[in-house]
């Protein structure tokens, strides 16, 4: 009977934790921020993406009110010099975090709206593969001469 009793607790435990799992979103974004861009340039956009969950995640998609449009570039050397390039979406693999910083992968906010000063705020909107939609607010800072 004992046994029994210890059996039935396990289940109950076990089934609780894989619900608790199933809940929770496995995505997580933080630390967005925006560098306040040069007159008449496009805006440059940073964050971490967390993924707790056990599949990959991609970001498709970021968009704002703030920018006609907004591009994911990643930088790449070519014949010694550091170049964007567009890229279709960024990958994040399960249980693991991708930081989108200065020099890296990063969002571009082109064709902006109107000029974006520090101590702004942007909302962003990001969209990934499994249809999980995101808000989440940038902060608009100063970020020393670097523009990407
Ligand atoms: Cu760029």
């Amino acid at each position: 009977m004992v046994q029994l009793c210890v059996y039935v607790l396990c289940i109950a435990l076990l089934s609780a934790g894989c619900a608790e799992q199933e809940i929770g979103d496995p995505i997580a974004v933080r630390d967005a921020w925006i560098r306040e861009p040069p007159p008449r340039s496009p805006a440059a956009g940073y964050l971490v993406i967390e993924n707790r969950g056990g599949d990959s995640v991609e970001l498709l998609a970021a968009e704002t009110q703030a920018a006609e449009r907004t591009e994911i570039h990643i930088m790449e050397h070519s014949n010694g010099r550091m170049t964007m390039r567009k890229a279709d979406s960024v990958s994040v693999p399960a249980g693991e975090e991708i930081e989108l910083k200065s020099g890296g992968t990063h969002l571009m906010l082109m064709q902006l709206r109107q000029p974006l000063k520090a101590g702004d705020e942007v909302e962003l909107q990001l969209s990934f593969a499994d249809g999980t939609q995101l808000k989440i607010m940038a902060p608009v800072r100063k970020g020393g001469y670097a523009s990407h």
